[in-house]
């Protein structure tokens, strides 16, 4: 049975590779492995069907046989195990590569995803240009430390690994604010990560999952 990810029939973002069954679809295209998406509508996923694959109530999911996977990190985890491409030989540098992945989601991702909060969810509250500057502050001194660290170095440890791959996927939601055009190195980097043909792949994918939705009324 093929592996099967789920994602939603009306991405919120557009189609712009932002919702994180992107992540998940790249990291199966650069390990060349067969699988379907199941589409489901964002009411879906609080149905007793879904949450029984996913306690939160979220897209992604992954399926394969009688595995039942949630968070992308996992997922992508569970994939690079399976793809030399994304995860190094060597216990070191596999540890490095994971080391990057979490530090994509622990330390980089979340103060991207409360900018993201502030600058669309927020916008309409009457504190939030108070508010603002100061999430904006937080997210850009978390990538001005990895813009630092990353120098003018093609990845984050020499190959391309899952470390790569989930931390591109973590910028890429800085790039709506503007800020991450404030470090060339980082934009540049993003952008060779874009430019992989296993991204073009999974990118195309979920636009036209976007193009072909459902009209909303
Ligand atoms: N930690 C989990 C993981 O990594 O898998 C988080 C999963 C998650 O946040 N999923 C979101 C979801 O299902 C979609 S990606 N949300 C529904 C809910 O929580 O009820 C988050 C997202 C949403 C929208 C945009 N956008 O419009 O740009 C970008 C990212």
């Amino acid at each position: 049975m093929a592996i099967t990810i789920t994602a939603f029939e009306n991405p919120p973002d557009g189609g712009r590779g932002l919702v994180r069954d992107m992540r998940v679809r790249w990291a199966l295209e650069e390990a060349g492995l067969d699988y379907q998406v199941r589409l489901v509508s964002f009411a879906a996923t609080k149905e007793p069907a879904h949450l029984a694959l996913q306690p939160f109530g979220q897209i992604p999911t992954y399926q394969d046989g009688d595995l039942v996977l949630f968070e992308s990190g996992a997922i992508v985890l569970h994939i690079a195990r399976r793809a030399p491409c994304l995860l190094p030989e060597g216990e070191a540098a596999q540890a490095r590569a994971v080391m990057w992945m979490f530090a994509a989601l622990n330390s980089v991702e979340p103060p991207i995803s409360e900018l993201g909060s502030a600058r669309l969810l927020e916008a309409g509250e009457s504190w939030s240009a108070a508010r603002l500057p100061l999430v904006a502050a937080r997210a850009r001194n978390r990538v001005a430390q990895l813009a630092r660290w990353l120098g003018e170095n093609e990845w984050l440890e020499g190959a391309f690994s899952a470390g790569d791959l989930m931390m591109v996927s973590v910028l890429i939601r800085l790039r709506l604010s503007g800020i991450l055009d404030e470090f060339p190195n980082l934009a540049a980097y993003v952008a060779r990560g874009e430019a992989r043909p296993a991204y073009r792949r999974a990118f195309a994918a979920q636009l036209a999952v976007y193009n072909a939705r459902p009209e909303v009324s």
